[in-house]
């Protein structure tokens, strides 16, 4: 199993997934994904009892350098269907702790709140693209110069290699795909589409009721209470994000942004004594998603 003790650096969740792949070899595969921009491999993982056509579950973490809280949800997703036949039965899950590699290091080395990706700018000052702003769905320029912005988006949907490799990999596997899920942290929020309106979407009341199923699994674990709501209303106005990428091309009939809970003194640095029982908490709320989303 992974260490929940303290906050993995991205080589050691490289080891990790190397290490699972190489104990469970005969159910798991290494997702091909693009090398970033600095050159690193993405190291994403799918997990399935092998039987063809069944339909598969997505979970991204760490698409935002700076939330390492969301890489042990990952990591847990990954040691619980490893050990779980029939979790894999349900749905072939794939998984990726750290979508923003070169950012997620940064973080660590450099600036423990960095969010976005390393790639030049024009301004040798402000390097980075926000990745959740750079998928090619309704992509938008914004102010295209702004490049120190938190959430600048590129010179183009999917200019980002990171984010180019996940965009065309949920398409690939869009036949099969039912549930898309980026975490996040910090908010205690459970997001659903669309990010540039509150127009309610044709299956609102199905992704409502999932995203509650959730809430109420990880609140029955220790009182966290996760709100479910529209990302535009719910928190701001987006475009470009990964949630609606997958929703919006029909990749997907059910997509979500999990905000975790903050911690430390900028929300985004908890201790690493948080890991434990967020972890405890959020993967029933996953389980439950999961299980929702298949039966319905
Ligand atoms: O702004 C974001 O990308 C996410 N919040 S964060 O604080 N982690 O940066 C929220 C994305 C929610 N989804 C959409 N707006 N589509
Ligand atoms: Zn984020």
């Amino acid at each position: 199993a992974a260490a929940y003790d303290r906050f993995l650096d991205y080589m050691e969740v490289h080891m990790f997934i190397h290490e699972v792949m190489d104990t469970y070899y005969d159910i798991t595969h290494h997702l091909d994904l693009a090398n970033t921009t600095l050159g690193q491999g993405m190291h994403g993982i799918k997990i399935t009892n092998g039987q063809p056509g069944q339909k598969a579950v997505w979970f991204d973490c760490a698409i935002h350098a700076r939330e390492w809280l969301s890489t042990p949800v990952c990591l847990r997703i990954i040691d619980e269907v490893v050990a779980n036949p029939a979790l894999r039965d349900l749905a072939d899950w794939y998984i990726l702790p750290v979508a923003n590699p070169d950012g997620y290091d940064y973080s660590f080395t450099d600036d423990r709140f960095w969010r976005k990706t390393r790639s030049p700018n024009p301004d040798a000052n402000c390097p980075g693209t926000d990745p959740n702003r750079n998928f090619d769905f309704l992509w938008d320029a914004g102010n295209p110069t702004d490049y120190c912005s938190e959430v600048y988006p590129g010179t183009g949907a999917f200019s980002e290699p990171e984010v180019k490799g996940i965009g065309n990999l949920i398409l690939d596997i869009a036949d099969n795909l039912v549930l898309y899920v980026a975490v996040h942290s910090y908010g205690e929020m459970i997001l659903y589409p669309y990010g540039h309106t509150v127009e309610p979407v044709p299956n609102v009341d199905q992704l409502i009721a999932a995203g509650t199923a959730s809430a109420d699994a990880i609140a029955a674990v220790a009182g966290t209470a996760y709100t479910v709501e529209n990302s535009a209303s719910g928190l701001y106005f987006t475009y470009g994000a990964s949630d609606d990428f997958a929703y919006g091309r029909g990749a997907v009939e059910f997509a979500y942004t999990f905000e975790l809970s903050a911690g430390g003194s900028g929300g985004f640095d908890p201790p690493a004594s948080q890991i434990q029982p967020t972890v405890d908490e959020v993967w029933p709320g996953i389980l439950a998603l999961v299980e929702y989303v298949l039966s319905n």
